[in-house]
């Protein structure tokens, strides 16, 4: 059977990977986005009988509902809401970090998220849906610079399993997907555009693709409809954990 997936943040990495997935198997995919030529590419690629592209700020809130609104009729029983579009912005300590991008985080990762949830709410109720949450490892494990990105990670993970408890009964399912390292272009958004920063990072680690992402969510998303994933952790093979910091005198 044919589902409507709606992806937010489908211009890059894990959200267009995830729109090829979903199309590829038959699905149809509503692609948001800010970046219209992006989006315009992905309908090219994927067909617009497929693909519905919408350009959307998620720290917009008026054109979130206007978005969601204007869904057209062939899109419109959404079955599927994958809340992806997020970022980080800054690697400083606290004590250094810009509050305007503290703020944009905020905006994007929390209030973009619930609201374009809160909105799609009753449609997924009705289709027996799944929300699909990108959180992340940050939301679990404290690192340096994490700050306010972390923060608004846990939220999502804390926000996914709440969900859960208030949809008993509906059908909806939720999951709340938690990965490491994954080379998109999350760290050159993160560094304002330092493509080499992020090469190094991910230098000789063999970092998570945007498609092994994509294969999870897909994974998770065609499970049967009494089968829930609350929560999915993945990293790299080469990504573990540090051990506590200690400041000496
Ligand atoms: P990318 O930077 O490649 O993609 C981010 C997507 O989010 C883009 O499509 C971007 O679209 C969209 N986005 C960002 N801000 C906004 C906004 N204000 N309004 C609308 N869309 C927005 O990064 P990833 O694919 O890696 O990130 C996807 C998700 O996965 C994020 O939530 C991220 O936090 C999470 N994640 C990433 C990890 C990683 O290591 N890469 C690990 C764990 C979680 P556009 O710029 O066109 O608006
Ligand atoms: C980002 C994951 O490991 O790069 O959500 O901080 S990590």
């Amino acid at each position: 059977m044919t589902s409507i997936i709606l992806i937010t943040g489908a211009t890059s990495g894990i959200g267009a990977a995830a729109a090829r997935r979903f199309v590829g198997a038959g699905h149809k995919v509503i692609a948001t986005g800010r970046r219209q030529a992006r989006l315009d590419a992905l309908v090219a690629e994927l067909g617009e009988e497929n693909v519905h592209a919408i350009t959307l700020d998620m720290r917009d809130e008026a054109a979130i509902h206007g978005a969601v609104a204007e869904i057209p009729e062939s899109f419109r029983n959404v079955d599927i809401l994958l809340n992806n579009a997020g970022l980080a912005r800054g690697m400083e300590p606290a004590q250094d970090a810009d509050l305007g991008k503290w703020r944009e985080m905020i905006e994007t990762n929390v209030l973009g998220l619930v609201t374009i949830t809160h909105a799609l709410l009753p449609t997924l109720i009705a289709r027996r849906g799944a929300i699909i949450n990108l959180s992340s490892i940050a939301g679990t494990y404290p690192y340096r610079f994490g700050n306010v990105y972390g923060g608004t990670k846990a939220f999502v993970t804390q926000f996914s399993l709440n969900l859960r408890c208030d949809l008993q009964g509906t059908g909806v399912r939720v999951t709340s997907i938690e990965p490491g390292m994954v080379e998109t272009e999350f760290t050159v958004v993160r560094t304002g555009g330092d493509q080499q920063v992020s090469d190094e990072l991910y230098r000789d680690m063999d970092p998570l693709t945007a498609d092994d992402i994509a294969e999870t969510i897909f994974w998770v998303a065609t499970q049967p409809p009494h089968v829930n994933l609350n929560r999915i952790e993945i990293m790299p093979v080469n990504q573990s954990f540090a051990g506590f910091a200690i400041a000496r005198n």
